[in-house]
């Protein structure tokens, strides 16, 4: 078990697309707009399911190439990638046995989405998984819709018939998955959420279930829409985030986030130990929003020179006083310490460790390190930065020091 997670925990940051028939509507539906994310907008604008499944009619996104958009995953530093196979609408973007209802059998577009993000994901090295919604069906006649009451529902047969298989199908389609990313789990019982769980396990037992899976039965546990915990946080984690305001696509959305604020994001999250998955919404066409692959961009930049200070790194403790310039970093031996401020020098006191040297990890130069104590046992470093930085949204300062853990002293009277 422990070791079925490594690669998850070493990982640290993925790719997560929103991507279904609801790209065409772009968060509009016959002159109306939904102020909710796009993706649920047959639910939010009660589109009755006649008419939303006629949009299958029009997918036909003619742009999308799997490879340019794992290429962009992996230029990014990202290393899984998680692709909605099916989302509550209950249209399926792989080529499903179980439901006509899908990408090849249903759409002008005819092909399987899935299988060619796979394929490219073998290319590039990146781990492959599906996000599936395994409550919410609002196609299915008797799935889950948002809280509406179940009344003369039979969710167990839409479990059976389409719920079952296509889980089946996408762990034996697909050849083996980083893990399957279960969401909304709704009033589902313990027993079902174990079986969907058991289901993964018994056809790939190194694939990860998401913390969605519902009553704590998942891998690790998965936060809401950037939602960060605060340390001391104990547990692996997730947190999936938008780079905008939406996980499908929508037309009218401009809540971009800047690229400096998703940096930060990814290096808070990765320094109380979770992982960071962050989405794509390509549209109608299958283009990626220019902006996202902008900001994303600059973060694989930021991630070239400084991924040793982000893969594999683990959680630090609490550091006991309040710094807003950035966040720490560690592997043994080393701490990483997250300049995101413009300052002159770092300047650190209740350090429990014994510097050895201190560099600047983009480029590998020494940096002046002058440690000292200034009190009975509080021991303070100061680390000058020169003024000739390259120019960084985030400038990372590598110590090593001779212990393996690191350590902060406690703040004495
Ligand atoms: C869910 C979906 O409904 C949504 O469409 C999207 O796929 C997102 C990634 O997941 O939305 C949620 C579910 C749970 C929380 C927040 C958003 N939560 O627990 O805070």
């Amino acid at each position: 078990m422990e070791d079925m997670k490594k690669w998850w925990r070493d990982a640290k940051f993925g790719m997560f697309i929103h991507w279904g028939l609801y790209v065409l509507l772009a968060g509009e539906y016959k002159g109306q707009k939904t102020d909710n994310i796009a993706e649920w907008i047959m639910h939010d604008l009660d589109i009755p399911v006649e008419e939303y499944q006629a949009l299958a009619a029009r997918f036909n996104p003619v742009h999308f190439d799997a490879d340019k958009i794992v290429r962009l995953c992996r230029d990014t530093g990202m290393k899984y990638l998680v692709f909605t196979a099916k989302h509550h609408d209950g249209f399926a973007m792989y080529h499903s046995k179980a439901s006509g209802y899908n990408i090849v059998d249903a759409t002008p577009f005819g092909r399987d989405a899935a299988m060619e993000l796979k394929e490219a994901c073998d290319r590039y090295g990146i781990r492959m998984c599906f996000y599936y919604s395994q409550a919410q069906d609002w196609h299915h006649p008797d799935g889950f819709e948002d809280a509406k009451p179940m009344d003369g529902k039979d969710f167990r047969r839409y479990l059976d018939e389409k719920c079952v298989p296509q889980v089946k199908e996408l762990l034996t389609q697909y050849g083996p998955l980083g893990l399957i990313w279960y969401d909304t789990p709704m009033d589902m019982s313990r027993e079902d959420c174990l079986a969907m769980r058991n289901l993964v396990r018994e056809a790939q037992p190194d694939c990860l279930v998401s913390g969605r899976v519902g009553h704590g039965l998942g891998d690790y546990m998965t936060t809401g829409d950037n939602f960060i915990p605060l340390l001391p946080y104990g547990k692996d984690f997730e947190v999936p985030a938008t780079i905008n305001g939406t996980w499908g696509y929508s037309s009218g959305d401009t809540r971009w986030k800047s690229p400096e604020k998703l940096l930060r994001n990814l290096v808070k999250i990765v320094s109380r130990g979770g992982n960071y998955l962050l989405n794509i919404g390509p549209d109608a066409l299958g283009d990626v929003p220019e902006k996202s692959v902008e900001a994303l961009g600059v973060i694989g930049e930021f991630m070239r020179l400084n991924g040793e200070s982000i893969y594999a790194t683990r959680p630090v403790p609490p550091y006991p006083y309040d710094i807003d310039w950035g966040y720490f970093t560690a592997k043994p031996g080393k701490l990483y310490i997250h300049v995101f401020d413009d300052m002159p020098d770092v300047y650190l006191i209740n350090m429990g460790n014994v510097p050895r040297r201190a560099y600047l990890l983009c480029d590998g130069r020494p940096l002046e390190l002058r440690q000292r104590e200034t009190c009975e046992h509080v021991h303070s470093w100061r680390i000058f930065l020169p003024e000739d930085l390259p120019r960084q949204i985030d400038t990372v300062i590598c110590v090593e020091v001779e212990e393996q853990d690191i350590r902060f002293e406690e703040i004495t009277d």
